[in-house]
C-alpha cells in the first residue's frame, strides 16, 4: 500500500499520505525548514531495541531524528543535511522497508543553502548577472585568419566570449581532432586581437596545467560530464567551468557533476544545455529549455543554452536563442562561421557573421523584457 501510493503519487503526495496516516502533521508540514530532509521507514517487525539502534545510527550522520509510531509502521523523520547518507547502505539493514530522500544530494550547487545567484566573473566580465553572458565563434579554431576574422566580427555584434575548440571529442576517430596545442596558440593570439576572453574544451586532466595557464572558462563537454576524475581534478582549479549536460544525462546528474567540481574547492560553475537525446531525429538533439526553470528553482549556479548543438541546424539558431533568451537563461553559447560551407566542423549549424548580428539585435530586444541587458 505504502510503495504504491509513492509510485502513484511521488514523494510530495507520498509524505502527505505518511502525513495523515500517522498524525503528525505539526512534524511534517509546518515550514520549510520544519520539514524531513529524509524519512526511514522501518519493518513492521522493528521491536524497540532495532528501532533505538537505528536512530542512533542515523544520528551519527549529524541528524536530528524524530521517531514516529504509527499503527502498522514506525517511520523515522531526519532533520539536517543528508546528502553524506549513504542510502544503499541503510536499505540494507533487516529492519528497513524504505528510505526516502527528500532533500535532494547536492549541497554546494543547491539554492536551499545559497539562495543568491552567483555571479561567476570571468576577467571583469560576467555570467548569471543583469548582463547576459554570450558567448560566440567557431566549433574549432582552424587557421590564425579564421579565427581572428570571427572573434572581431562576434565582438563588433557584442558578444562578450570567444569559443573556439582545439581539442575536439568527435564521433569518429577518422574526422578533424582540433589543431591541439596549436588552436590553443591561435586562441590566444585572438584574445590579444579583441580582448575577448576565450572558452574552450579540455579532453584530458593531462592538459589541466596548460588550460589554467591560457584559457578563461574550461569547457567541459557533454561527452565528459561524468568523467568524475577530470572533474575533480578542475574542483582543484580556480578557473570558471562550463559544464555542459550529458547527451542522455537528467538535470540531477549535471547537478551532482557540477557538485564534484564544487566539493572540491571550485565554485565557479556554469551550466550549459545542449540538448539531450531523444526519439526525434529531425533534429540533432533536443533542446530542453524546461531545464532553465528548473535549474532557477534548484540551483543558485548560472545556466546557458547552446542552440547549436541542440538543434544542430543553422536556421533553427535564432529562435532557440530568442526562446532561450525569453525562458530567462543567463546567456548563449553559439557558433558562428565565416565560411560555414567549408567548415572543417559542424558547418551545418554553424550562422554566418551578419546573421550572428541581426540575431543579438532581436535577442537584445527580448533581453530587456526580461530585465536582462546584452
Ligand atoms: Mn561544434
Amino acid at each position: 500500500m505504502l510503495l504504491e501510493y509513492k509510485a502513484h503519487y511521488g514523494p510530495y503526495f507520498f509524505i502527505k499520505f505518511l502525513d495523515e496516516h500517522f498524525k503528525f502533521k505539526k512534524f511534517i508540514f509546518s515550514k520549510r525548514k520544519g520539514l524531513f530532509t529524509m524519512v526511514v521507514i522501518l519493518n513492521q517487525n522493528a521491536g524497540e531495541k532495532e528501532i533505538r539502534q537505528m536512530k542512533e545510527a542515523l544520528e551519527k550522520y549529524g541528524c536530528s531524528v524524530t521517531v514516529m509510531k504509527g499503527r502498522n509502521h514506525v517511520v523515522l523523520g531526519l532533520l539536517g543535511d543528508t546528502s553524506g547518507i549513504n542510502i544503499e547502505q541503510i536499505q540494507a539493514n533487516d529492519n528497513v522497508d524504505r528510505v526516502m530522500r527528500v532533500q535532494e544530494p547536492y549541497k554546494k550547487a543547491n539554492r536551499a543553502f545559497h539562495p543568491e545567484n552567483s555571479v561567476i566573473d570571468i576577467l571583469g566580465n560576467k555570467i548569471g548577472g543583469k548582463k547576459l553572458g554570450i558567448i560566440a565563434g567557431p566549433c574549432s579554431v582552424e587557421s590564425e585568419e579564421q579565427i581572428v576574422e570571427i572573434a572581431k566580427s562576434v565582438k563588433a555584434s557584442g558578444a562578450s566570449f570567444l569559443r573556439g575548440g582545439a581539442f575536439k571529442p568527435r564521433t569518429s576517430p577518422y574526422s578533424f581532432q582540433g589543431l591541439r596545442e596549436t588552436g590553443l596558440d591561435l586562441l590566444k593570439l585572438a584574445k590579444k586581437e579583441t580582448g575577448l576572453p576565450i572558452v574552450t574544451e579540455i579532453m584530458s586532466a593531462d592538459m589541466i596545467d596548460r588550460f589554467v595557464e591560457d584559457v578563461d572558462i574550461i569547457q567541459v563537454g557533454a561527452r565528459n560530464m561524468q568523467n568524475f576524475e577530470l572533474l575533480k581534478e578542475l574542483g582543484k582549479t580556480n578557473k570558471p567551468i562550463l559544464l555542459k549536460r550529458g547527451l542522455s544525462a537528467t538535470i540531477e546528474e549535471l547537478l551532482m557533476s557540477a557538485e564534484y567540481i564544487m566539493a572540491g574547492g571550485n565554485e565557479n560553475v556554469i551550466l550549459c544545455e545542449r540538448g539531450i537525446r531523444t526519439f526525434e531525429t529531425y533534429t540533432r538533439n533536443t533542446l530542453d529549455l524546461s531545464i532553465i526553470p528548473a535549474i532557477k528553482k534548484l540551483s543558485h549556479l548560472p545556466i546557458i543554452i547552446d542552440p547549436s548543438h541542440a538543434a544542430g541546424i543553422s536556421w533553427m539558431v535564432e529562435p532557440m536563442s530568442k526562446a532561450a533568451v525569453a525562458a530567462g537563461a543567463d546567456g548563449l553559447i553559439i557558433e558562428v562561421h565565416n565560411d560555414p560551407k567549408h567548415a572543417l566542423c559542424d558547418g551545418q549549424q554553424s550562422i554566418e557573421p551578419d546573421k550572428f548580428d541581426s540575431l543579438m539585435k532581436k535577442i537584445k530586444a527580448i533581453a530587456e523584457i526580461e530585465d536582462r541587458e546584452i
